[in-house]
């Protein structure tokens, strides 16, 4: 385990995957500037390191990320025009880009209250696991503010418009069970049992076609605003990528041998 900006994340590199925590709980892990510089460094060491085929994100504490610290970014401190789209376009949206763009799967395990930003870059994340303690909140028109980090583009495609603008409007906090009912995350997990199921879920990706997921969740994110035609053609490519691999000579092999499959998760140049 190593830390990084004074803590402000954990950084584990497990067996062929690593888990990042956000370490500031005594602000439900709100961001200020050290922790999103800190988890941008963790996100690319990661995606720097052979060995890693896949990512764990969760908090430290009882919540999992409570967006923007807003002591960082109280008005009465940043004098008459406050930018808040620098703060988005120098910290957030490359965040987001840097969780859809990895090319290996991104567990988020939600283990507590997710709200603002930090809720919207939970969605970003390809798997989202909850604690049934765990719950959403779209805090941002409470203080006078529009959803960011993709809130509105995901909770509109993953939920319609009515359940996307309700939520956005009212900043009700939505549980987890509710969310997981609706589709807005993939499981809810008892609090206890939380880590052991995300830890167990990042193993087995660890040990799968790296590459191969790296392509699905291209084509899956591309799907929403592809035609049938382009995502036709676009399954052509990256198949012909994956066909190509050793993961799929592998896992060919291993089906007619009737064994388990032995994935490195590298492909063949
Ligand atoms: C916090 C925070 C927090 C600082 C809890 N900041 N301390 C982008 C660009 C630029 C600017 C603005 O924003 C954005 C994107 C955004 O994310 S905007 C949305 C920002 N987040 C919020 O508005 C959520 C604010 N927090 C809350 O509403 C509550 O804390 C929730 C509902 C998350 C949890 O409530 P409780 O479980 O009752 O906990 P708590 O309120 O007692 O919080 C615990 C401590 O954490 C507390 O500190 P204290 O010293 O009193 O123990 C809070 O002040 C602190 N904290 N969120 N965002």
């Amino acid at each position: 385990m190593s830390a990084a900006d004074n803590e402000t994340i954990l950084h584990e590199r497990c067996e062929g995957w690593h888990r990042i925590t956000l370490n500031r709980p005594e602000k439900l892990n709100s961001f200020n500037e050290a922790q999103h510089r800190a988890l941008r460094a963790a996100f690319n060491e990661a995606a720097a390191d052979e060995t890693c085929r896949a990512v764990l994100l969760t908090g430290a504490g009882r919540g999992f990320c409570a967006g923007q610290d807003l002591g960082d970014r109280d008005p009465a401190m940043l004098g008459d025009s406050p930018d808040l789209g620098l703060t988005i376009e120098t910290f957030y949206n490359p965040l987001v880009r840097q969780i859809r763009g990895l090319n290996m799967p991104v567990i988020c395990a939600v283990n507590g209250v997710a709200a603002g930003a930090g809720a919207n870059i939970a969605l970003a994340c390809d798997i989202v696991l909850a604690a049934r303690s765990a719950k959403f909140i779209q805090a941002f028109a409470k203080i006078g503010l529009v959803p960011d980090s993709g809130g509105t583009w995901f909770l509109a495609r993953l939920l319609g418009e009515a359940r996307a603008k309700a939520l956005t409007l009212t900043g009700e906090a939505l549980s987890a069970e509710k969310a997981a009912e609706w589709g807005l995350i993939w499981r809810v997990v008892e609090d206890e049992a939380l880590m052991a199921e995300a830890e167990a879920l990042a193993a087995r990706f660890a040990a799968g076609p790296t590459l191969a997921y790296g392509l699905t969740k291209q084509a899956v994110q591309a799907a929403s605003s592809n035609t049938l035609d382009q995502s036709l053609d676009l399954e052509r490519n990256l198949q012909r990528e994956a066909g190509r691999s050793d993961d799929y000579r592998e896992g060919v092999s291993a089906f007619l041998e009737k064994r388990q499959a032995v994935f490195t998760g590298r492909t063949r140049r």
